[in-house]
C-alpha cells in the first residue's frame, strides 16, 4: 500500500468559511439523573446493572451530571466558540414506557437545554436515539420487531413538535451498525444479545424508522434539515491479491454498504447473500422507498480504518504498525479523506458532517492541576488535515463534531476511557479544560470567517 500520509503541515488548508464546528455527546454517556423527573428505565440502565457487563461495574447513573450542569457546561462551549453541540434526547425520559404517555418534565430538559445553547449563539444539533432504548420496549421484542419502530416514529413526533420551531438539524439515529451487530449479534452492547439474525432485523428496524422519521420531522419542522450519522470506516485490502481485495470488499459491505446503499439507492447489497435471506423475513413493500427517503445530510463517525485480509471463513482484520490511541484503535487521518472522498463520489450526499472524530488516551492530571493530552491534540488536528483534503477535493463536508465535548461514559468500558477534550474529575465532577480544549477554541478562532451567520441563517442557506 503506498498511501499518502496526512501531516499536520495540511491543517494550514482552509476550511469552507460557513464550517461547522462542534463538539458531540450523548445522553446516556453524560446525563446521569436516571432516575429523575420520571424518565424510564433503558436497556443501558438494565444491562449497565448486569454484573459483569461494563467494565468496574460502572454505570451512568452520575455520569458528567449533565442534567445538572448543562449551563456550566454551555459555559465551556462558549469559551471554546463552538457554532454547534451535538447532544442526543433520552428517549425514555420522553416516554418512559416507550409510546403512549409523555413526560413533560422529560421533555422540558431539552426544552431548556435549546434555549440556553441558543441564548449562547450555539446551534442544537440534537440526535433522536443514541442506544438508550426504553426497556418496556425492549422486553416487547425491541429492534427486532417492528412494533419498536413504530413506537420510535411516535416518540421523533412528540419531540420535534416540541422543539422544530428551534431546531435546525436533526439527526435520527446515531451508528445503527453499532446497536444492531455489538448489541444484538456480539452482546458487548446493550440488550447483550448474540444472534446474527436478530441483528440483522434490528438493523432494517431501526433503518426503517429512520426513514419514517424523516417524514415524521420534517412534517413537524419543514425548514428542518433532517439526516442520519453512521459508523463508518475505510476498508484496505491488506494487499493487491484478488483474494484480499474481495475481503475488504465483503468487510465494506457489512459494515457500510448494508447502511449506505438503502439509505441513499434504495436497495440492500446484492453481494451480501446470506444477510439478504436473513432480512427478507422483515421485508414489506415499501419499506426500502422509505428507508430511501431524501436526506439532507450525512452523519459520519470515524475513528479508525481496517486494513483486510482473507483468509479462514471471514475475512481477518489485521493490526498494522503505527499508534494506537488507547481504545486500541489505530491513528491513521488518510482513512477519514478516503471515507470522505469515496462517500461523496459513489453516494452523492447533499452535504456531508464529521458528527464524531476524537481519541481516548489515558489522561491524568498533572501536579499543575492540569491536563497535558498532546496525543489528542496532535490526533484531532490530523484528522482536521484530512477533512479539509477532502473538502477541497470536493466531498461537501460543512462541519466537525470533536468527541466528545467531556469525558464520559464509554460504553462498556464504563469510565475507564478518555475521550473528552474536557476532564471530568468523577469524584467531584469538576470539568477541567485538557490542554486539546485550549487547542481547539484556538484553531476554531484562526479558521473562523469575520462574520458568522447565524444559526437559523445557516440552515436556511444549506
Ligand atoms: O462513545 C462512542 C459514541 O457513543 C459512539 N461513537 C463512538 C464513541 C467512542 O467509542
Amino acid at each position: 500500500m503506498t498511501e499518502r500520509t496526512t501531516t499536520t503541515t495540511e491543517t494550514t488548508i482552509g476550511f469552507p468559511a460557513d464550517f461547522v464546528w462542534g463538539a458531540a455527546t450523548a445522553a446516556y454517556q453524560i446525563e446521569g439523573a436516571v432516575r429523575e423527573d420520571g424518565r424510564g428505565e433503558s436497556v443501558w440502565d438494565r444491562f449497565a446493572a448486569t454484573p459483569g457487563k461494563v467494565r468496574n461495574g460502572d454505570t451512568g447513573e452520575i455520569a458528567c451530571d449533565f442534567y445538572h450542569r448543562y449551563r456550566e457546561d454551555i459555559g465551556l462551549m462558549r469559551e471554546l466558540g463552538l457554532d454547534a453541540f451535538r447532544f442526543s434526547i433520552a428517549w425514555p425520559r420522553v416516554l418512559p414506557e416507550g409510546r403512549g404517555s409523555v413526560n413533560q418534565a422529560g421533555l422540558d430538559f431539552y426544552d431548556r437545554l435549546v434555549d440556553e445553547l441558543l441564548a449562547n449563539g450555539i446551534e442544537p444539533f440534537p440526535t433522536l436515539f443514541h442506544w438508550d432504548t426504553p426497556q418496556a420496549l425492549e422486553d416487547a421484542g425491541g429492534w427486532t420487531v417492528r412494533a419498536t419502530a413504530e413506537a420510535f416514529v411516535e416518540y421523533a413526533e412528540v419531540v420535534a413538535e416540541r422543539l422544530g420551531d428551534r431546531v435546525g438539524h436533526w439527526i435520527t439515529h446515531n451508528e445503527p451498525w453499532v446497536v444492531s451487530w455489538i448489541g444484538h449479534a456480539e452482546g458487548r452492547h446493550a440488550p447483550g444479545r448474540a444472534s446474527e439474525a436478530d441483528a440483522v432485523a434490528a438493523a432494517h428496524h431501526l433503518l426503517l424508522s429512520h426513514g419514517w422519521a424523516v417524514d415524521a420531522i420534517r412534517r413537524a419542522a419543514p425548514a428542518a434539515k433532517v439526516g442520519i450519522t453512521l459508523d463508518l470506516l475505510h476498508m484496505y485490502p491488506a494487499s493487491h491479491s484478488p483474494e484480499d481485495e474481495a475481503a475488504a470488499r465483503q468487510m465494506d459491505g457489512e459494515h457500510n454498504r448494508w447502511f449506505l446503499d438503502p439509505v441513499f439507492r434504495g436497495s440492500y447489497p446484492a453481494d451480501l447473500v446470506e444477510r439478504n435471506e436473513l432480512v427478507a423475513p422483515h421485508l414489506r413493500d415499501g419499506d426500502l422507498e422509505t428507508i430511501a427517503a431524501p436526506i439532507d445530510f450525512l452523519g459520519v463517525n470515524n475513528y479508525f480504518r481496517q486494513v483486510v485480509a482473507a483468509g479462514g471463513e471471514r475475512p481477518r482484520q489485521l493490526r498494522p504498525e503505527g499508534q494506537y490511541t488507547d481504545m486500541d484503535w489505530e491513528v491513521y487521518p488518510e482513512g477519514l479523506y478516503r471515507l470522505l472522498v469515496r462517500v461523496a463520489e459513489d453516494y452523492s450526499p447533499p452535504a456531508l458532517y464529521v458528527t464524531e472524530n476524537g481519541a481516548a488516551f489515558g489522561d491524568i492530571r498533572g501536579h499543575d492541576g492540569k491536563v497535558h493530552d498532546p496525543e489528542r491534540t496532535a490526533y484531532v488536528e490530523e484528522y482536521l488535515g484530512a477533512v479539509a483534503r477532502a473538502a477541497a477535493e470536493g466531498a461537501p463536508v460543512k462541519g466537525y463534531f470533536v468527541w466528545s465535548l467531556l469525558d464520559n461514559f464509554e460504553w462498556d468500558s464504563g469510565y475507564s476511557k478518555r475521550f473528552g477534550i474536557v476532564y471530568i474529575d468523577y469524584p467531584t465532577l469538576e470539568r477541567v479544560p485538557k490542554d486539546s480544549f485550549y487547542w481547539y477554541r484556538d484553531f476554531i478562532a484562526s479558521h473562523r470567517s469575520v462574520s458568522r451567520p447565524s444559526p437559523s441563517a445557516r440552515t436556511a442557506s444549506e
